[in-house]
C-alpha cells in the first residue's frame, strides 16, 4: 500500500510534472496538488490563509504526509507540522527518501546515509536553538541535547560512515549483481525526472506482459523481463536525474546510478519538448555523469521523447543544438502514442547485437566536479 500525500508545489506546469514524478519515485499516492506562485513564506512556508485551507483539506483527505516542493527550515517544518498534525517532507527529504529506496549496494546505502546526515547537520543549529528556547520541548527528539553534543554525534556518525566507505566493496558487489543477470542482456532507462522513463518502461513492458521472475525481484522492483524481437532481455527503470540537486547529494545520487555500469544498453530518455536552454543543460549533465560512472558512449541510445507535441523541424533543430546531429544513436519517440517504438526496438536490438567489449574504467579515480545546480 502506498502512503498518501498532499503535494504543495509551484504553479508552473514543469514544476508540477517534476514534483509528481518525484512523488511517484518515492512511492507516494498524491491525493491533491496545491499550486503556489511563491513558496517559502516565512512562518509556515505558506501564507496563513493557505494554511487554514490546507487544514480543512487535510481533515477531509487525511493524507499520511504533506510534501512541500522546496526547502523548509526546521522552524517552518515544525510550525506547519504542528498546525496540521501531519508529517511534512520538504523537497530534500523527499529526494533523500527516493535515494534510500533505490540504494542497493552497501556503498550506495552508506552514501545515502551520509547525505542524510549532512542534511541533518545543516539543520542541527537551528533545531537546537528551537529546542533551547523551550518553545519546542523535545523537538525532533533533541531537546535534551546540547548543541555541541548533537553536532559531535552527527559528525561522529559521518566519520564512521566515511571510514566504511573507504573500505567498501563497490566493485565486488557490482560484479556479483552483474553475474546474477547472466544469460540476459540488460537495458536501463536513464534521464531526468519527468522525461518519460516510467511511461516508456510501461509501454515496453506492457506490450509483452511478462511477469518478473522471482530471481530478479531481489535485484530491483523496477526490473522486468521483456521480449525484444524474440530475445528475452531485462529492462530497468532507474531513479533518474533531478534538477536543482544540492551539491551534498551528488555522490549519493551517483551511487544510485551504479546499476548502469553493468547494463548492456542505457537508453537516455530526453524530454524534447523542453526549451533549448534546459535541454542543453540536462543533456550535458547526463552525458558527463554517465561518463564519470563508467558508461561508455557506445552503450548509450538517446530517446527523444514527447515528440508527439513537438514538430519535426523543431526536433531536428534541437538535435543539432545539443550536438547529436552526427550521431546515429538517437531517435524521436513518443512513449504515449507509441510513435517510433518499433524503430527504437530495432535500434536497441542492433546495439545489443553489436555490443562492444566493456571498456575498462577505474571507478576508484577521483571524479571531476560538475555543478548540477541550476
Ligand atoms: N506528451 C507526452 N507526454 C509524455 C510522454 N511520455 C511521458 N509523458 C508525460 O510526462 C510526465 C512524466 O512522465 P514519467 O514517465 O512519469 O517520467 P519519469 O519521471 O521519467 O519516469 C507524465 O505526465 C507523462 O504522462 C510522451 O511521449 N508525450
Ligand atoms: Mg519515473
Amino acid at each position: 500500500m502506498k502512503d498518501s500525500a498532499i503535494l504543495i508545489t509551484y504553479d508552473k506546469e514543469d514544476a508540477v510534472k517534476e514534483a509528481v514524478a518525484l512523488c511517484d519515485a518515492a512511492n507516494y499516492d498524491i491525493r491533491k496538488i496545491i499550486r503556489q506562485k511563491f513558496l517559502n513564506k516565512s512562518r509556515y512556508g505558506l501564507g496563513e490563509g493557505k494554511v487554514e485551507e490546507l487544514k480543512e483539506m487535510a481533515q477531509a483527505i487525511k493524507p499520511d504526509v504533506i510534501i512541500y516542493d522546496e526547502i523548509l527550515k526546521p522552524s517552518q517544518n515544525y510550525n506547519l507540522a504542528s498546525a496540521l498534525k501531519i508529517k511534512i517532507l520538504d523537497r530534500e527529504t523527499l529526494i533523500l527518501e527516493i535515494f534510500e529506496r533505490r540504494a542497493r549496494s552497501s556503498e550506495s546505502i552508506l552514501q545515502v546515509k551520509l547525505a542524510q546526515l549532512r542534511y541533518e547537520m545543516s539543520r542541527a543549529k537551528e533545531k537546537v536553538r528551537l529546542a533551547k528556547m523551550g518553545e519546542q520541548p523535545g523537538f525532533m527528539g533533541i531537546g535534551k541535547f546540547e548543541v555541541d553534543v548533537y553536532h559531535n554525534d552527527i559528525k561522529h556518525r559521518m566519520n564512521s560512515i566515511k571510514i566504511k566507505l573507504s573500505k567498501s566493496s563497490r566493485q565486488r558487489e557490482l560484479h556479483r549483481q552483474a553475474r546474477k543477470r547472466i544469460g540476459f542482456k540488460t537495458i536501463s532507462l536513464a534521464g531526468y525526472t519527468s522525461a518519460g522513463k516510467t511511461t516508456l518502461f510501461n509501454f515496453l513492458t506492457g506490450e509483452t506482459r511478462e511477469e518478473s521472475p522471482k530471481l530478479f525481484t531481489t535485484l530491483s522492483t523496477t526490473t522486468r523481463k521483456i521480449i525484444l524481437k524474440d530475445a528475452e532481455v531485462l529492462i530497468s527503470d532507474t531513479v533518474g536525474f533531478i534538477s536543482k540537486l544540492p551539491a551534498y547529494m551528488i555522490e549519493a545520487f551517483k551511487s544510485t546510478l551504479e546499476e548502469l555500469v553493468h547494463t548492456d544498453i542505457v537508453i537516455v530518455v530526453i524530454d524534447i519538448s523542453e526549451p533549448v536552454f534546459e535541454l542543453k543543460k540536462k543533456f550535458r549533465s547526463c552525458v558527463i555523469t554517465l561518463d564519470e560512472i563508467g558508461v561508455s558512449k557506445d552503450r548509450i541510445i538517446f530517446a527523444l521523447n514527447k515528440s508527439d507535441i513537438v514538430s519535426q523541424d523543431v526536433i531536428l533543430e534541437k538535435v543539432e543544438q545539443i550536438g547529436l546531429k552526427d550521431s546515429n544513436k538517437w531517435l524521436s519517440i513518443s512513449a504515449i502514442t507509441g510513435k517510433n517504438m518499433d524503430n527504437l526496438k530495432n535500434l536497441i536490438h542492433d546495439a545489443l547485437e553489436n555490443k562492444p567489449q566493456p571498456e575498462k574504467t577505474d571507478y576508484t579515480q577521483p571524479q571531476i566536479e560538475i555543478n548540477y545546480e541550476d
